[in-house]
């Protein structure tokens, strides 16, 4: 039901397009503005600390088949298995109050677990299986409900964290007693390993590519069991603790993992790697539900963790659901299934499925709630801008790379994209907005007179092609190189796309068909997640297609990825293999604004070098901005505690923002998906109690 005809997409983008050739060279602008699309739902702006903090309760409970492992002696009592003082989600900044124990979130997802080990680099498939596994220092989903004058990173595996005077070192103090889902204790061993032998091994990049220079090049010491410090060259690089969440500083197990590792003992970093595959039952997590069944290309479960070290503030032990499903299927079927209620979740992303699902939701018997959130679903298209080796370019390509360093190359592509179209050939209505690249509108750190636009002109577009050196020499109605490159071939360009999301596919083909127009030929390259992500990662690629992430929205979360502060830190030029980078001097430039930013600690200072990163990303066209649309979340009606407003993405995914471990279904709307009822996880798969 939500299939694209390409060719007639194709079509449809230029028959419309072809009667819209303007007649003269356009000068750039600054962007239209956005169709009014007012997000359903506010959120309620609280405190940090209104959400949750650490102390000691009176006394603690757990669901009664939890009980029973403790009356067989297979578990210790919930007391000794919780930290001294757990972390308390207080029950007042609960939508709907203290939950009760039992059912379950039905997930369905498109990726596929490659298997456990985050640290060795393997996707969990996505969809909040790593989210829900992996908890990590900081926290930064439920940020989009914190009033702004408290906005930074909120507690998790890290308690609190102080300055030194002179803001070169932070010292950080972990929750104390919190223990892994096998009872084995979580400390700074388990920093140590994740520091010294995952981001500081040149061999090893974990999932989301963290490296030292994520964390401003810091070095890390340990102090005793439950603190380490961290040194910096510069003062106060604060957004070192937004690197500190999700998909960066996430300790693993270091106690099963260290084994496997090289450096003690293990085979070789390929068998570290893959020493965890899918079907490693009970692998040790921080996470609330830990895996305890797979079944490839079919289904992953999930069972509460008894040693998860939160509780709400009644002393009830979290999470409330026992399961977990993650349905391995597609990422449309996520959105057919939600709206069907045969799944529980999901993030309306793909703008092909809003009007099927719109109606669906609008039905009186309708078994989910769809609620849109702000615009912050974004494509870009990226020019690999390396061309001094960088993914191993052959003649074609690095004829390619030659063309993307060219500004005239650039505008001739940006002039070239009719983006009103490219949206509404998504979907219609107010949904996709013209989108010209850089931070989004709507957010913080954007700046409307900032943001270089240049808009649709064929015309215009076909000179900036001739200003690069590329004419039509032959008459085929593509433009050729200069006679002294490639002989004058006709110039072929690579667009690179992930084949896992219609609306990804469908924008490179509408790309691809407007390109045409401009007499440029492009050719795809369409390549399921892992593969796509291993490919732009090393370089291998002309262009590519890009949803962007959080960086784009808040600025101060993934910051480095902004500009190519480090050799690895660019989305579009890293280093080639001797570690060489060939900035030009307009990318220096962002790099300087990126670095001051870092290190500045004056928000008026901060706002006005975003506003010159903004300038300078959008005028040198350091990305080309495609088209922008609000996600929906959609999330079957019988959970409770679905925070107002929650985003499908903006500080992280909704998996993460909603904080599905306080997420509960009222008894009486409780169903029987349970597929392992009274059981909770070990090595051996889920076990019941005695
Ligand atoms: C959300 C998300 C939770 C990754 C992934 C996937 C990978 C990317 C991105 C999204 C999926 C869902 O996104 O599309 O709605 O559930 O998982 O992690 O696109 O291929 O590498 O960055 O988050």
């Amino acid at each position: 039901m939500f299939k694209h005809k390409s060719s007639a997409f194709a079509a449809l983008l230029l028959g419309v397009s072809a009667t819209a050739v303007s007649a003269q060279v356009l000068e750039p602008t600054t962007p239209p503005q956005a169709p009014n699309f007012d997000a359903q739902g506010e959120p309620i702006f609280v405190k940090r600390s209104d959400i949750y903090d650490y102390r000691a309760l009176d006394s603690y409970n757990e669901p009664d088949f939890v009980q029973a492992f403790v009356d067989s002696g297979a578990l210790p009592p919930v007391e000794e298995r919780l930290p001294n003082e757990p972390l308390v989600y207080n029950v007042a900044n609960m939508p709907d109050g203290a939950g009760e124990y039992g059912d379950v979130m039905r997930h369905v997802i498109g990726g596929r677990p490659e298997g456990w080990n985050f640290w060795g680099g393997q996707s969990q498939g996505w969809g909040g299986i790593d989210i829900g596994l992996t908890e990590c220092l900081t926290r930064t989903g439920p940020l989009f409900t914190v009033e702004p004058s408290d906005l930074e990173p909120m507690p998790n595996l890290a308690k609190s964290w102080e300055w030194s005077d002179d803001g070169m070192t932070l010292t950080v103090h972990l929750i104390e007693g919190a223990k892994w889902s096998d009872g084995d204790p979580f400390d700074t061993e388990d920093i140590a390993f994740y520091w010294d032998d995952v981001i500081m091994d040149s061999e090893l990049t974990p999932l989301m590519g963290a490296s030292q220079a994520t964390y401003n090049g810091a070095t890390l010491d340990i102090v005793d069991d439950y603190t380490f410090t961290m040194s910096f060259d510069t003062a106060f690089p604060e957004a070192v603790l937004y690197a500190m969440a999700y998909g960066n500083f996430c300790p693993g197990p270091s106690h099963v993992l260290k084994p496997e590792h090289p450096k003690y003992g293990g085979e070789s970093y390929e068998s570290f790697r893959n020493a965890f595959p899918p079907e490693t039952l009970g692998f040790p997590v921080m996470g609330a539900w830990a895996v305890v069944e797979y079944r490839s290309d079919d289904i992953v479960v999930l069972r509460r963790n008894p040693y998860y070290w939160k509780v709400d503030s009644e002393g009830n032990q979290l999470p409330y659901l026992n399961e977990m499903h993650y349905r391995l299927s597609t990422w449309a079927d996520r959105d057919v299934q939600a709206v069907a209620g045969t799944g529980d979740f999901s993030n309306l992303e793909q703008a092909e499925n809003y009007v099927e699902s719109l109606r669906r939701a609008a039905e009186a018997d309708s078994p989910a709630r769809l609620a849109f959130g702000p615009r912050t679903i974004g494509y870009s298209a990226l020019p690999n801008l390396s061309a001094n080796g960088w993914g191993d370019p052959d003649d074609r390509a690095q004829a390619i790379r030659d063309l993307n360093r060219d500004i005239n190359f650039r505008k001739a592509i940006s002039y070239a994209l009719d983006r009103q179209r490219l949206g509404e050939s998504l979907v219609k209505g107010p949904f996709t907005t013209i989108y010209p690249g850089g931070i989004y509108a709507g957010t913080s750190f954007y700046d409307a007179d900032s943001t270089v636009y240049y808009p649709y002109s064929v015309e215009t577009a076909k000179h900036f092609l001739e200003e690069a050196g590329l004419v039509d020499t032959d008459g085929n109605g593509f433009v050729n190189h200069p006679a002294d490159v490639l002989g004058g071939a006709d110039v072929q360009m690579t667009l690179l796309a992930q084949s896992d999301y219609q609306t990804d596919k469908n924008l490179a083909e509408g790309f691809v068909a407007i390109m045409e127009e401009a007499g440029l030929k492009v050719t795809l390259n369409l390549l399921p997640g892992k593969d796509y992500d291993d490919a732009r990662y090393a370089g291998r690629y002309d262009w590519y297609v890009y949803r962007n992430t959080a960086e784009m929205i808040t600025v101060v979360q993934q910051t480095t990825q902004l500009a190519p502060v480090g050799p690895t830190t660019a989305l579009q030029h890293r280093a080639n293999d001797a570690g060489e980078m060939d900035l030009l001097p307009w990318e220096q430039e962002l790099v300087d604004v990126v670095n001051a930013f870092i290190a500045s600690r004056d928000p008026a200072e901060r706002v006005e070098l975003m506003k010159r990163y903004q300038k300078l990303h959008t005028e040198n066209l350091y990305s080309v901005g495609l088209t922008a649309y609000p996600g929906a979340l959609i999330i079957n009606k019988r959970f409770a505690n679905i925070p107002a407003g929650a985003p499908i993405f903006m500080y992280n995914w909704a998996e993460d923002n909603i904080m599905r471990e306080r997420v509960y279904v009222p008894t009486d709307a409780q169903q029987d998906y349970e597929l392992h009822p009274n059981t909770l996880p070990s090595s051996d798969g889920p076990v019941t109690a005695g």
